[in-house]
């Protein structure tokens, strides 16, 4: 069997790296976690590019191993709120709960629901130089109640309108076929597989 190309992920979500890998099941990459305490990267970028890119050169400088080092920045951005939480989604509150109470209660009476996801993500080489940079976005709306189990962080409130279901109660199937991260990655992979060795 031919050996795949690994690929070092910078993060601390493990659900970030569990969709890396489900997307990239039929492909010639595979994606493995950072392996190392101290990934502790300062993420004062203005953008999610710029977040992606701080954290993909800190995976490269703190791991151990590794050729090629990639680094999602993603977050929920949405109109009522100007853009908010975005770049600040995982720092919005303390716990996934507390984020989407914090949300919800933002938005109480508003009828301006609209709202989309966006994932950035940034490869770098051994040397911390940028080899390529992919962008993915998916548009829904807030619901007022949170539905189904599946995803993490603001998928039960957040929902696809033509499917009429929330992120949370999609097959991860459905959630890495439409989502931001998928459509970024899926991307990122012909990229990877046309270009690395
Ligand atoms: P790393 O920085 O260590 O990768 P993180 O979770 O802190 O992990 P981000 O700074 O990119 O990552 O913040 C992303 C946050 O945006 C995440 O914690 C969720 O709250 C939200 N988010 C991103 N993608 C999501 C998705 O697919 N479904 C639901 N929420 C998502």
């Amino acid at each position: 069997m031919e050996n795949k190309i690994q690929i070092v992920v910078g993060t601390s979500n493990p659900h970030k790296v569990e969709e890396f890998n489900e997307i990239a099941q039929n492909s010639n990459i595979e994606f493995i976690p950072l392996d190392c305490k101290n990934f502790e990267p300062d993420e004062n970028g203005k953008t999610f590019e710029e977040n992606a890119e701080i954290k993909a050169k800190e995976a490269c400088r703190v791991s151990n191993f590794g050729k090629y080092f990639l680094a999602d920045d993603s977050g929920l951005c949405v109109d009522f709120l100007n853009g908010a939480p975005g770049i600040h989604s995982a720092r919005y509150e303390k716990t996934p709960e507390r984020r989407i109470n914090k949300l919800l209660s933002e938005m109480k009476n508003s009828d301006k629901r609209s709202a989309h996801f966006v994932c950035a993500l940034c490869l770098v080489d051994e040397n911390g130089k940028v080899l390529h940079i992919e962008k993915g976005k998916v548009y829904g709306e807030i619901i007022e109640e949170t539905r189904g189990n599946g995803g993490f962080g603001y998928d039960p409130i957040f929902l696809i309108k033509n499917l009429n279901k929330t992120m949370a109660e999609l097959t991860r199937h459905e959630k890495n076929t439409l989502s931001h991260r998928g459509q970024a990655l899926k991307h990122m992979i012909e990229w990877m597989s046309n270009s690395l060795n």
